[in-house]
């Protein structure tokens, strides 16, 4: 298994909303999850701090990976593994999942021929295998054929595509196995006062200024902040444990986000650690965890938000690029039970990569 690779192994790059990556058939992979993994940090270039030989873009969100099975799962199209690799480190995660590189899976699914195309919008549903849960991904199919060009934008992302609409249900607890692992609103760690909170993605919220922050900074300012910094990994590294998420030093989870008073006219701002870069923007689950955080009284998001009323809303998160909008429908307890996104999606290439 050591070459394997050496005669090149097929593999798509796409670019699934703010996020880009390699879309593999899981057939097509080492079935033994270490070599599988040994095999992608060749392919990304890790661990690298500029990934130079390899495809990865020396940045968590390019350097991501998804693999992609027929579904054996009644009612679902297909399976859909999502793997981080690290750049700098040796490291691949299946610890989280992620939003952003699902919108490539439907595209993906129908461009290797492993589900029934319609002329006009298909409809993929995903088995997302880092959660065991499921997600609808719609896009457009005219004559049959994938259509990536449109007139859909999402902030992170230069220009226009075709849209691509994600409805989840059921996320809460995805990986932590309740909404609030620990049961509570708020938290203390560390003296700051933070949500534990998983509705797609195990993320801590918190309030900017009790970070010693205004939450408004550029990504690049915040990720020189080596104080800062130095802190959010020790709540962090605290937060794993209470999470249900055991040691997470060598997992890219939980996300760490600071919130403040929304300033573009949306629900709230944020500036997200993904745990050790600071992301452009913010990921989908973890705007949908975030626009959660916003929902409970009493919360530290709660209180810098300006959330709109009625059982289906849509929450503007903004963040360093823009905004992404949240489309939550909420049960009579006030609390989400579908969630809903627009994402685009680009090949970028087909072919075979190689290793060796
Ligand atoms: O939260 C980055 C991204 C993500 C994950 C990260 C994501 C999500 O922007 O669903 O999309 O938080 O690691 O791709």
């Amino acid at each position: 298994m050591s070459n394997f690779g050496a005669d090149g192994v097929r593999c798509m790059w796409m670019r699934g909303g703010t996020s880009k990556g390699g879309y593999f058939l899981q057939s097509d992979l080492p079935q033994e999850p270490s070599a599988r993994d040994a095999f992608l940090l060749k392919v990304m270039g890790s661990p690298d701090p500029r990934q130079i030989d390899g495809m990865g873009g020396a940045d968590p969100l390019t350097s991501k990976v998804a693999v992609i099975r027929p579904s054996s799962h009644p009612g679902i199209d297909v399976d859909f593994l999502f793997l981080q690799v690290f750049v700098d480190e040796p490291i691949v995660t299946d610890s989280q999942n992620c939003g952003n590189i699902l919108a490539g899976v439907g595209p993906f699914a129908v461009e290797r021929g492993l589900v029934a195309v319609r002329d006009g919008v298909s409809e993929v549903r995903v088995f997302m295998e880092n959660t065991n849960q499921v997600a609808a991904v719609r896009f457009e199919t005219p004559g049959g054929v994938v259509r990536y060009a449109g007139d859909a934008k999402i902030d992170g992302v230069p220009g226009r595509a075709a849209p691509v609409s994600i409805m989840f249900e059921d996320t809460a607890g995805s990986t932590c196995g309740a909404l609030l692992p620990t049961g509570n609103t708020v938290d203390t760690i560390e003296g700051v006062q933070a949500t534990l909170i998983d509705n797609g993605m195990p993320c801590v919220v918190m309030c900017a200024r009790d970070l010693g922050v205004m939450g408004t900074e550029a990504p690049e300012e915040l990720e020189q902040n080596v104080a800062l910094r130095k802190k959010l990994e020790s709540i962090r590294l605290a937060a794993g444990p209470l999470m249900n998420l055991g040691d997470v030093s060598k997992k890219s989870v939980p996300k760490l986000t600071m919130v403040s008073e929304p300033q573009h006219g949306g629900t709230v701002s944020t500036r997200t650690f993904i745990p050790h870069r600071c992301h452009s923007s913010i990921g989908v689950f973890g705007a949908v965890s975030v626009a959660t955080a916003c929902l409970l009284p009493g919360s530290p998001a709660a209180r810098v938000a300006q959330v709109p009323v009625g059982g289906s809303k849509t929450l503007s998160i903004e963040h360093p690029t823009g905004e992404t909008a949240v489309v939550l429908t909420c049960g009579d307890d006030g609390m989400p039970q579908r969630a809903g996104m627009l994402r685009t999606a680009r090949k970028l290439f087909d072919g075979l990569v190689f290793v060796e």
